[in-house]
């Protein structure tokens, strides 16, 4: 474990590297690979018994992403790019995990990779101008740079329901899956959670369940994904248009390959609206939120009317009034909260097997041995599912003990909420980056696009240092509060912060209410830190060696 004991190594007994990466997902492995290209000595750090982060671990049944396939992937190879085939429009997470694991060996990532192995601590050592990272092997390494690939949603969230550990059946969190997977054929399965993984997993376990409750807080927005083979036609249209496809990526507000018209849908006809609403909800995925019209996250009166849209189709799809009523959202603007997509998950509600139970009017109060008990009564299962989320933006980083200056704790610096340059860095931590931190578009888009930036600009930025003779890099106080003050100004033209949801951290008793991640689009956010690049680093301070 972590600590400072005297059987731990030291700064000088530690093995010296260039740098210690934490995680291989999509952020690690790249990271990994840009600082090895640079030819740095460079060390990835891995939890989990295999790469691929958030697919190696959400293994449920139904798990898929809900960006395209063709953009939800890497850009930085075109060989790669060229080579890789995908089956369908949305991969199922056995595709994604193939991929990334591909990636790990073509580039010949895994000798410098040590799975099964967590970062417990990482501490900066002033005098020595270098970081300690301990892990819970025992060991340490000493390294200038420290860069945390740790994920957004990676913390898994089990909610502290009285008499879990009591229950006489099994119970799983859909973001930590068994590898050898779950029998559910035949059981009385209860399903905890109607975010974007209980939307997804919902259908496929009501198919072999012999039966399944659903325990639902809030009701949720979602809109069919439609999800499709990919034609050689469609992928041979993809791979020849790549270098148009990737520009828009990375200028685009979500980083998805499509605009945003400049419509509002306050001033079109009600019938060319509904047009439009209606061609999003054939079309499927995210095109009925964020392409059709500007400003249906901006305007309340907008959003209202899309809301309205996808009611009445919730109205439409399920024959049972009392559990369309039930599965109706009320509480939250469309789009506030991540907005799933979904293949047939209204549908399912009219299945024989399925009941919605409504956890918000009758809560729930334990688990007894035999299942959930909520005010209403007691319900019997042989398997609970936790699809309820993670401790978003920061779980991850709370886990690590990471101290910088004087000794100070980044759990304690951020107690009141996280405080960032950039979602890059934060002051008194010198030479720590964050991958897709709070403050960054991260969440909020195509996270590969937001990805690749942070680690092309933090590979970048290690480099002016060492071409410049420079040992260290830190934010100032000053451009950190002033960043932290345009991130919630933009927020605040937005209607996500309406939402009691993980951006905010709310599904986390206790987290300070902050809006987290950087609304103001992932194309205008890397014009900014390439500007701060080009400019020589204003808004950090920079060091001799
Ligand atoms: P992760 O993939 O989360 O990897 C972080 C890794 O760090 C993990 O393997 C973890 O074990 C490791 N780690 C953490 N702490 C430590 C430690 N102390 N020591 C050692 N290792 C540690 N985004 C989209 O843009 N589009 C999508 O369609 C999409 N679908 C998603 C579907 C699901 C089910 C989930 C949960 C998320 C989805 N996301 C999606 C978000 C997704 O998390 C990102 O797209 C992306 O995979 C994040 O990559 P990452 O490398 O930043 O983090
Ligand atoms: O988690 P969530 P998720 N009792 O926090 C409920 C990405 N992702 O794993 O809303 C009862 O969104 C909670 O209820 P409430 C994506 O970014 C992407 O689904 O707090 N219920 C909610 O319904 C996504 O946003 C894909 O009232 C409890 C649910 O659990 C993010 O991951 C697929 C409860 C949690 O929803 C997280 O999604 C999957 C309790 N005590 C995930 N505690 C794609 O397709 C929580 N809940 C891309």
């Amino acid at each position: 474990m972590a600590g400072t004991s005297a059987h731990e190594p030291s700064q000088e007994a530690a093995p010296t590297l260039d740098a210690v990466v934490v995680g291989t997902g999509f952020a690690g492995l790249y990271m990994l690979h840009r600082l090895r290209t640079a030819g740095l000595s460079v060390r990835a750090f891995e939890a989990g018994d295999g790469v691929g982060g958030t697919w190696h671990w959400n293994r449920y049944p139904g798990a898929r992403c809900d960006s395209e396939s063709y953009y939800y992937c890497y850009s930085f190879s075109s060989e790669l790019e060229q080579e890789w085939e995908w089956t369908c429009r949305y991969p199922e997470q056995p595709e994604i995990l193939r991929y990334l694991n591909h990636v790990a060996d073509r580039f010949d990532l895994r000798p410098d990779i040590q799975l099964d192995t967590t970062v417990t601590s990482a501490h900066y050592d002033e005098a020595a101008g270098r970081w300690l990272v301990r892990t819970d092997d025992g060991a340490a390494v000493s390294c200038t740079y420290f860069i945390t690939a740790v994920g957004c949603l990676s913390a898994a969230q089990v909610p502290d329901i009285p008499g879990l550990d009591g229950f006489a059946g099994r119970w799983h969190h859909t973001g930590r899956w068994p590898q050898d997977g779950v029998d559910l054929a035949g059981k009385r399965v209860g399903v905890v959670g109607t975010g974007s993984t209980g939307i997804q997993a919902i259908p496929v376990i009501a198919e072999s369940a012999a039966h399944l409750t659903v325990f639902q807080r809030t009701p949720n927005f979602s809109v069919p994904a439609r999800n499709a083979p990919m034609s050689p036609q469609r992928q041979r249209e993809i791979k020849e248009n790549y270098p148009e496809i990737r520009r828009r990526t990375r200028e685009t507000f979500g980083g998805f390959p499509y605009g945003v018209s400049d419509r509002s849908a306050l001033e079109v006809s009600e019938q060319e609206r509904q047009e439009e609403f209606e061609a999003g909800w054939r079309d499927g995925g995210h095109r009925l939120l964020f392409s059709g019209f500007r400003d249906l996250i901006l305007d309340k009166d907008a959003n209202d009317l899309a809301a309205d849209f996808v009611r009445s189709k919730i109205r439409e799809i399920v024959r049972d009034p009392a559990t369309a009523e039930k599965l109706l959202p009320f509480d939250h603007p469309i789009g506030a909260k991540r907005p799933p997509i979904d293949t047939d998950y209204y549908e399912t509600y009219n299945r024989d097997n399925v009941s919605l139970v409504d956890v918000r009017s009758s809560p729930i109060e334990e688990i007894t041995p035999r299942g959930i008990r909520t005010a209403d009564g007691e319900y019997e299962l042989d398997v609970i599912v936790f699809a309820t989320g993670f401790d978003a933006m920061t779980g991850a980083l709370d886990k690590i003990d990471i101290r910088g200056r004087d000794g100070l704790r980044l759990r304690d610096k951020w107690a009141a909420g996280p405080a960032t340059y950039l979602g890059v860095a934060t002051s008194s931590f010198p030479n720590m980056f964050l991958i897709t931190g709070p403050g960054s578009p991260s969440v909020l888009s195509n996270m590969p696009v937001s990805i690749e930036q942070h680690v092309e600009w933090i590979a970048d930025c290690i480099g002016y240092l060492r071409s410049h003779d420079l040992g260290a890099i830190e934010a100032t106080t000053q451009a950190e509060q002033e960043w932290g003050e345009h991130v919630n100004r933009v927020a605040g033209y937005t209607l996500f912060p309406l939402a009691d949801s993980w951006y905010l951290g709310a599904n986390i008793p206790g987290k300070p209410r902050v809006f987290t991640p950087y609304a103001g689009g992932a194309g205008k956010y890397r014009k900014r830190c390439d500007e701060v690049a080009a400019q020589g680093y204003p808004g950090f301070t920079l060091t001799g060696a």
